[in-house]
């Protein structure tokens, strides 16, 4: 993969791909091309066979306290609708392989929005969440009041968006916003090791049921689980299923190779 990048940091590590968001003097506040670059590391590692899960995390004190607001102060309507932006937001969401968030410090707006994309959010116990939009006279843009309203239901997102107040660590992980909360000096390893974990995991199966759970937050029920059932029936036709099976049968471990 080009290595450079002007807003993030990558690399790719035993089956890990982390990305590291990185203007660090601005809390990592999210400008158009760090979204390129975002969206052009994740696609890489998505399609990289030596990457089986992608960790993103932010340099300094924030995850990302928002899209860049010197960039957007003095856009139009039309500027905003003509360059499209919100396709490549669109996009990270469409990434296959899990994607775990790290969050310290601020993840606010675009960056609540960004850290609402991943498939599952660790965070460290000074992490604080938020829209701040409605304190600027706008509102998140970028799926922020679908997102976040699927994840605690209408009462609870109502009230976080119509005040823009920021939510501890504490109560994103009792509105089950995230998944756990790690201390902030742990929280990178800890997630590194949680992300090999997963690694080791057949890629096909993961995969497949990334989509299917995403498909569970839009689906009725039946729609959902003849959608299931497609994607169960596709893994009998992996290598993955017979080898795993098999290595079951003969008390090994299987040697799954995402084919
Ligand atoms: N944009 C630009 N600069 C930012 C920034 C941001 N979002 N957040 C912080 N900074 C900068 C500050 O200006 C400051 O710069 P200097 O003064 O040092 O040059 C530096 O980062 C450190 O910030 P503070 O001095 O303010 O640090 P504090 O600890 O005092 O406060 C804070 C931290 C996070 C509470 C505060 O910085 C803050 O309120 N930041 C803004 C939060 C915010 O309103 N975020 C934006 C929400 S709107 C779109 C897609 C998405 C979006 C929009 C469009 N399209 C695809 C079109 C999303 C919109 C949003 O996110």
């Amino acid at each position: 993969m080009n290595n450079n990048f002007e807003h993030i940091i990558t690399s790719i590590e035993d089956g890990i791909g982390k990305i590291t968001l990185n203007r660090p003097k601005v809390l990592n506040a999210i400008n158009r091309k760090m979204v390129s670059e975002i969206l052009f590391a994740m696609e890489s590692m998505d399609n990289d066979e030596d990457v089986r899960v992608i960790v993103l995390t932010g340099n300094g004190r924030a995850f990302a306290a928002g899209a860049d607001i010197d960039e957007m102060a003095n856009a139009s309507a039309m500027d905003l609708e003509l360059t499209n932006q919100f396709t490549d937001w669109d996009r990270l969401a469409w990434i296959k392989k899990p994607v775990i968030g790290a969050v310290q410090g601020f993840a606010l707006g675009g960056g609540f929005e960004l850290a609402l994309c991943c498939d599952i959010l660790f965070a460290s116990h000074n992490a604080e969440f938020g829209f701040p939009e409605i304190n600027l006279g706008v509102m998140p843009g970028a799926g922020g009041t679908q997102r976040l309203t699927k994840l605690m239901g209408k009462t609870k997102a109502m009230e976080w968006l119509f005040t823009g107040e920021r939510m501890s660590a504490n109560e994103a992980l009792h509105y089950g916003v995230i998944n756990r909360i790690i201390s902030d000096e742990l929280l990178l390893a800890e997630t590194m090791k949680y992300a090999k974990k997963i690694s080791k995991q057949a890629p096909l199966s993961l995969r497949l049921i990334k989509e299917s759970v995403l498909k569970a937050v839009d689906y009725p029920l039946y729609e959902g689980m003849q959608h299931e059932r497609k994607n169960f029936y596709l893994l009998f036709s992996s290598e993955d299923q017979k080898e795993g099976m098999k290595a079951f049968q003969e008390r090994r471990r299987p040697n799954f190779k995402g084919k």
